[in-house]
């Protein structure tokens, strides 16, 4: 079984809404086993496109799926919660992206991981920080020491 992270996030059409459903069905999926999330947070969005806020969390769980298999799982499921792919970094009803698998370093035409922007956004820092108390990634960084060098890490609001 592979130890996964992933981010969610949604801006579109009811957020925490669409978060919420997006994890209860995460937690359902067989494929998937453990789900365990971050508290649901609220974070003005990162990047030039004028957007709403989004609501962000973190999940971990374990699979035996590999990592692209792993991506079309959860594609499926963005797809379901009405995900259009319109604009690179704009707005959106749901996406969830593999942030860390295991300790594995992967660059395909499809995938990286880790998600090469994790390390300097304050909406994946924090909710992972919730999930791991120690603040060590599986690769050895620390979280707190990557937060301070973030521009977004003081205007992330805990939802719940
Ligand atoms: N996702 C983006 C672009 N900007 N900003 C916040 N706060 N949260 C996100 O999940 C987010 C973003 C593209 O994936
Ligand atoms: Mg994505
Ligand atoms: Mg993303």
């Amino acid at each position: 079984m592979a130890k996964v992270f992933i981010g969610i996030g949604s801006n579109l059409f009811n957020p925490i809404y669409q978060v919420k459903l997006a994890l209860k069905k995460l937690r359902k999926n067989p494929l998937l086993e453990g789900l365990r999330p971050s508290p649901l947070y609220l974070s003005p969005p990162v990047g030039s496109i004028n957007q709403p806020h989004y609501c962000n969390a973190v999940a971990e769980f374990s699979t035996l799926l590999e990592p692209e298999a792993l991506l079309d799982e959860l594609q499926a499921l963005e797809y379901e919660q009405g995900r259009k792919r319109l604009t690179k970094w704009g707005p959106r009803t749901l996406d969830l992206d593999i942030l860390l698998y295991e300790d594995l370093a992967l660059e395909t035409a499809r995938l990286t991981i880790p998600h090469p922007r994790m390390f300097e956004r304050g909406f994946v820092l924090i909710p992972l920080q919730d999930l791991l108390p120690s603040s060590y990634l599986p690769g050895g960084q620390n979280i707190k020491k990557l937060l301070k060098k973030c521009a977004d890490n003081k205007c992330v609001k805990k939802l719940q």
